[in-house]
């Protein structure tokens, strides 16, 4: 798939002591150094393209671009895949009941997407898959599960068996007896009613064709189209080779996504990402930002009525990417307000002749130093807003401000 042009990121001077980029592992709930060697590579799950883009699309995606940006300044060579779910029920039921083409309606919100990314100068994928787009590789891998006795036929359709892996359940931890684990697939996506699966949390690998929904050649497996999890597992095997550093996503997506889709993984080759890594979802008005309820604040829309992609940026940056919480009106007036304070801090720098005596480089340090830390963006951005503030009455000089405005371009996206 076209990306959209990636953003220029200045080089900053090489550190010495840079400290390693540590984050958050939510499968083991510890703190790790994800990528150790000189080469990183990152899955992030892509949108399912019908109400694309919200600020909880934008929040999810942020977390991973600052992840990109800390490897690409500690030197790393960064591999970044991500997919597009551009079939699948929620796309084929917007679609339906809003008497538009679902391919239409994909393309169009795809569109959006690859808009509003560049607007906010995320960093593109060097893989982004649309998952029509490997249906033979899905049906291969389907294929291969079934000679292997890792997946069985329910009455046309094709399931993975779960028994197979031992693995499973490493990722979310949830017990699969537990019946609220039961509910959570049946919530999201799953179908633990189903009769005859093996295990009531069997997830989908292939669904036969039924009337009036999309459907491919799929060889031994029948007229159909892939179920959700296994499209990740076939395009990060592909894209980046398993197993691989990161997969990531919202929290919503650990269970059941990230924990099937790492199944699938396992058991298609390799193994699955060594780390996960999930971003606290963004609430409004008083509920989940979801398509599915509604409740959603467009990027798109915030653009058109003239609002700058910095401030929306900055606005998310106030809050840790693994923070749950509540998008208001007052988020976007401070992202607004520190965006003025940041280009009046670097103008009042710029403009004079002061000396810095090592101020900027400090700064620098530690806005390196947090983000090295599980991303901690809010404390980055602190150390930025008091450097600012310091410039109407001990500016810094050009080289200061200079230094500032590149560290704060490369590390944090935000271009001034
Ligand atoms: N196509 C699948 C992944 S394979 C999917 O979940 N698509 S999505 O469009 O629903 O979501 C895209 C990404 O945005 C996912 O990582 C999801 O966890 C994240 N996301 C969705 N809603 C929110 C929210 N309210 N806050 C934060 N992140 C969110
Ligand atoms: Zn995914």
């Amino acid at each position: 798939m076209r990306t959209w042009p990636a953003p220029n990121i200045p080089a900053l001077p090489v550190a010495a002591n840079l400290a390693p980029v540590r984050v958050f592992d939510s499968a083991t709930g510890t703190l790790v150094e994800a990528a150790p060697g000189s080469i990183a590579t990152l899955y992030a799950c892509g949108i399912t393209p019908y109400d694309a883009t919200h600020l909880g699309h934008a929040n999810t995606y942020l977390a991973f671009d600052l992840l990109q940006r800390a490897w690409l300044d500690a030197g790393k060579q960064v591999t970044y895949a991500s997919n597009i779910t551009d079939v699948d029920d929620p796309l084929l039921e917007r679609a339906a009941a809003t008497g538009v083409d679902w391919r239409e309606l994909a393309r169009e919100q795809t569109e959006l997407f690859r808009a509003d990314m560049t607007a906010l100068r995320m960093l593109p994928p060097n893989a982004w898959v649309s998952v029509v787009a490997i249906i033979p590789d899905v049906v291969a891998a389907v294929a291969g599960m079934l000679a292997r006795g890792e997946a069985y036929w329910v009455d046309g359709d094709v399931y993975a068996d779960l028994s197979a892996d031992p693995w499973f359940g490493t990722v979310a931890g949830l017990a699969a007896s537990d019946p609220a684990t039961l509910a959570l697939f049946g919530e999201r996506g799953g179908d633990p009613e189903r009769p005859g699966k093996r295990h009531p949390l069997d997830p989908a690998l292939w669904r036969a064709e039924r009337p009036g929904d999309p459907s491919w050649e799929g060889g031994q497996l029948g007229r159909g189209r892939p179920g959700w999890h296994i499209e990740c597992a076939v395009i990060a095997r592909d894209a980046l080779g398993l197993p691989f550093d990161i997969q990531g996503g919202g929290t919503d997506l650990r269970f059941p996504h990230h924990e099937m889709s790492s199944s699938h993984a396992r058991l298609i080759g390799g193994g699955a990402a060594r780390t996960h890594m999930h971003a606290g979802l963004v609430a409004y008005q008083g509920e989940k930002m979801s398509k599915s309820r509604g409740n959603l604040v467009f990027v798109s829309r915030l653009l058109a009525d003239g609002v700058d992609p910095m401030a929306i940026r900055l606005a998310l940056l106030f809050h840790h990417y693994r923070e749950e919480w509540e998008w208001t009106d007052a988020d976007l007036a401070r992202g607004v307000e520190c965006l003025a304070v940041w280009r009046q801090g670097v103008a009042e720098a710029h403009r004079a002749t002061g000396l810095d005596g090592g101020v900027a480089d400090r700064v620098v340090a530690g806005v390196r130093a947090a983000l090295a830390d599980d991303l901690n963006a809010p404390r980055a951005l602190s150390l930025v807003d008091e450097w600012a503030a310091l410039q109407s009455c001990a500016p810094g000089g050009p080289a200061a401000a200079q230094a500032v405005a590149e560290a704060i371009d490369a590390l944090l996206g935000i271009r001034l």
